[in-house]
């Protein structure tokens, strides 16, 4: 696997890359890469391509009040976990490389940006925007990843790379769970062994509720009884709603595509989810 920490070095190794002739695919990524990650790394190279992946702890993404010094790093780990999930490329840019002093530009989203973690996280789609968009510059990939697990983001990022004509195919790869049904997140190493039990309660309320939809109950008694579900066991809801997939508009009554999303705060972990309705 090569490693590039600059973009000169960058620059060669996508050269090399290209070489192969196969697709080049690129798999963004902040590091603290677990098996969510890894699905991503390892669809990428079952297409066939030749795959990159970025390693990013990207501050533009994380307001003021967001510890972005709390962000789990293990360089090491990753790059040993890339090798085995048959990444050719990372790609470890530092900020100047990625923010140079007189860097000036920033892609706002508006759409799918605007609700749910737009409201919640006011600049971070923003910031989503932006480094995507450099990322897709340097690598110039003709696909990228991204998890279900952050459907706004993949929403985001797809109406983005749409809006701004941009030459690449943006893929997503359905969410990897623990056996319980918690998410995998780089966020749940924070839940202590209490929390860790409440946590499922978010995807079993979505389970729920996506089964309460499909019988043709009103979409305001399912989020209600879900709601309940999860603050029972000790959960603050932030958000909960049924939207429109590719819009993340909400919806009164169930029209498909749709996805019902959730954020709760557990103790000092925000978690979110997502599953299709
Ligand atoms: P990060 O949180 O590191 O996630 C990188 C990619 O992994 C995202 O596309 C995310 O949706 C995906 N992912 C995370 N957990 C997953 C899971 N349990 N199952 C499937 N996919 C999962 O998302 C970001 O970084 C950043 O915002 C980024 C896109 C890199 C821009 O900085």
């Amino acid at each position: 696997m090569l490693i590039a920490r600059t973009l000169a070095e960058l620059r060669a190794g996508c050269t090399e890359l290209r070489a192969t002739r196969s697709a080049l695919a690129l798999v963004p990524t902040m590091g603290a890469l677990h098996n969510g990650h890894r699905a991503l790394v390892r669809a990428a190279a079952e297409s066939g391509a030749t795959v990159a992946t970025s390693i990013f702890v990207n501050p533009l993404q994380f307001g003021a009040s967001e510890d972005l010094s709390r962000y789990p790093r293990d360089e090491a780990a990753d790059l040993a976990t890339l090798r085995a999930a048959g990444c050719h490329l990372a790609w470890l840019p530092d900020v100047t490389a990625m923010y140079p002093p007189d860097d000036v530009t920033t892609i706002d989203v508006a759409g799918p940006a605007a609700m749910w973690e737009g409201t919640a996280r006011p600049g971070h789609f923003r910031g989503v925007a932006t480094v995507c968009a450099k990322l897709f510059g340097q690598v110039r990939p003709d696909r990228a990843y991204f998890g279900e697990k952050d459907w706004q983001q993949l929403q985001v990022v797809t109406r983005m790379v749409a809006d701004l004509h941009l030459p690449l195919e943006i893929v997503g790869v359905p969410t990897v769970r623990e056996s319980d049904g918690l998410a995998l997140s780089s966020r749940n190493r924070f839940l202590d062994s209490d929390q860790r039990r409440l946590a499922p309660r978010l995807y079993m309320a979505l389970m729920t509720a996506v089964e309460t939809l499909a019988k043709g109950e009103p979409v305001d008694d399912a989020l209600s009884a879900a709601r309940q579900t999860i603050e029972a066991g000790g959960l603050a809801v932030e958000y909960l709603a049924l939207v429109d997939g590719p819009t993340l508009q909400p919806l009164q009554t169930l029209h498909r595509p749709a996805r019902l999303v959730v954020a709760a705060q557990l103790g000092s972990v925000r978690l979110i989810d997502n599953v299709a309705a």
